[in-house]
């Protein structure tokens, strides 16, 4: 496993096992209870450096169903995903592609049960509808690893385990440096939301409500969806031009910074200038977005780290070699200024 790569994750199986990455890192967030071991049993420890590989030195097999391709946030993802689950690493990794559809998502899921992998992962594309296929699963004994997005579900004993940011914290920041900086007059914000029913959706949407709730400044006066991609992101911000009329937008919100790309090349379209005319505020920070904001295009971004590969991997490791792992595990993010972005830029990784 490559050590240069990891996020700025933490939990107490990854510090302890990985304690090199830890001057790296920040303060320590979230984890709380610990799982119970699931399937593979044995009480030997992971491989020594890091690197997967059951107890028994046979590669782990990892079905993953990956939601799609439709940002820069998502192909990090998966290509710290990919170059972490490697046979080098000792990891058989079957990767799908659901192109944003639950039924595609469900059937990947389906076939890897029928395969009979030590592990299930995903990045679930919707918060709901989840709970019969995790039953199959469970039904098997494979254990399911959840990855940057959580599921909706009465029965938490249906995953082992789940690794992501915290998607109403991330809102929450937005929303409190929209009515900081911002708010201090009357402002009208237009809201581009994720994809209708993802948990970064609603719960980025619920966070920049309650940080702006006590601002009567701050107005939502149009939110309508933009799938998280860069087309529909354009498409939507043509119609706020439109409906609203650019003299009544103030700001826009977009949930990623696709859609905060394309709304951008909807702006400039107008005449208008974005960064200037209308202030725009994004979650992700991958770096056409952290361009941008170097730029002046974008105010303010959250960031929301996508480089879950090698905590994804120690977790399957721990999980197939019976050792508990934390049931939510916290991803930290940081947020950029103009400022700020110039002086990261150079050393982004994604
Ligand atoms: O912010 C967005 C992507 O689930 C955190 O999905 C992820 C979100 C990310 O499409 O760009």
């Amino acid at each position: 496993m490559n050590l240069s790569t990891l996020p700025r994750l933490r939990t107490a199986a990854v510090a302890i096992a990985l304690t090199l990455s830890v001057a790296a890192c920040g303060g320590g967030s979230g984890s709380s209870e610990a799982a119970s071991p699931a399937a593979g049993g044995g009480d030997a420890s992971p491989a020594a450096g890091g690197e997967g590989g059951s107890a028994d030195g046979e590669l782990i097999s990892v079905g993953f169903s990956q939601v799609g391709a439709e940002s820069g946030w998502r192909a990090a993802n998966t290509q710290s995903i990919q170059e972490t689950l490697t046979e080098e690493n000792g990891f058989e990794l079957s990767f799908s592609d659901a192109q944003q559809q639950q039924q595609n998502q469900i059937q990947a899921i389906r076939t890897y049960i029928a395969q009979g992998v030590d592990v299930i992962a995903f990045s679930p594309v919707v918060e709901s509808g989840w709970d019969a296929v995790l039953e199959e699963a469970a039904a098997a004994d494979i254990p399911v690893v959840l990855t940057d997005r959580a599921v909706d579900t009465q029965n938490e004993d249906l995953y082992v385990s789940f690794i992501g940011s915290d998607f109403v914290e991330e809102g929450r920041r937005a929303g409190q440096w929209v009515s900081e900086e911002l708010g201090t007059e009357p402002i009208n914000v237009v809201e581009l939301q994720g994809t209708t029913g993802s948990a970064p959706a609603n719960d980025r949407k619920a966070g920049f409500e309650e940080a702006i709730a006590d601002n009567d400044n701050v107005t939502i006066t149009a939110s309508q969806t933009g799938n998280f991609t860069r087309a529909e992101g354009r498409q939507v911000m043509e119609g706020f031009l439109q409906s609203e009329g650019a003299e009544n937008i103030d700001v826009l919100y977009a949930h990623n910074d696709d859609m905060g790309l394309g709304a951008i090349e909807a702006i400039e379209a107008a005449g208008l200038v974005p960064g200037e005319d209308i202030k725009i505020v994004t979650i992700d920070a991958v770096r056409d977005g952290m361009q941008a904001l170097a730029d002046g295009k974008i105010n303010f971004i959250v960031e929301c780290n996508p480089l879950l590969g090698p905590d994804l991997a120690q977790i399957i490791t721990d999980v197939v070699n019976g050792v508990p792992v934390d049931k939510r595990i916290v991803v930290e993010d940081e947020s950029f200024t103009q400022e700020q972005a110039i002086e990261a830029l150079p050393d982004r990784q994604y």
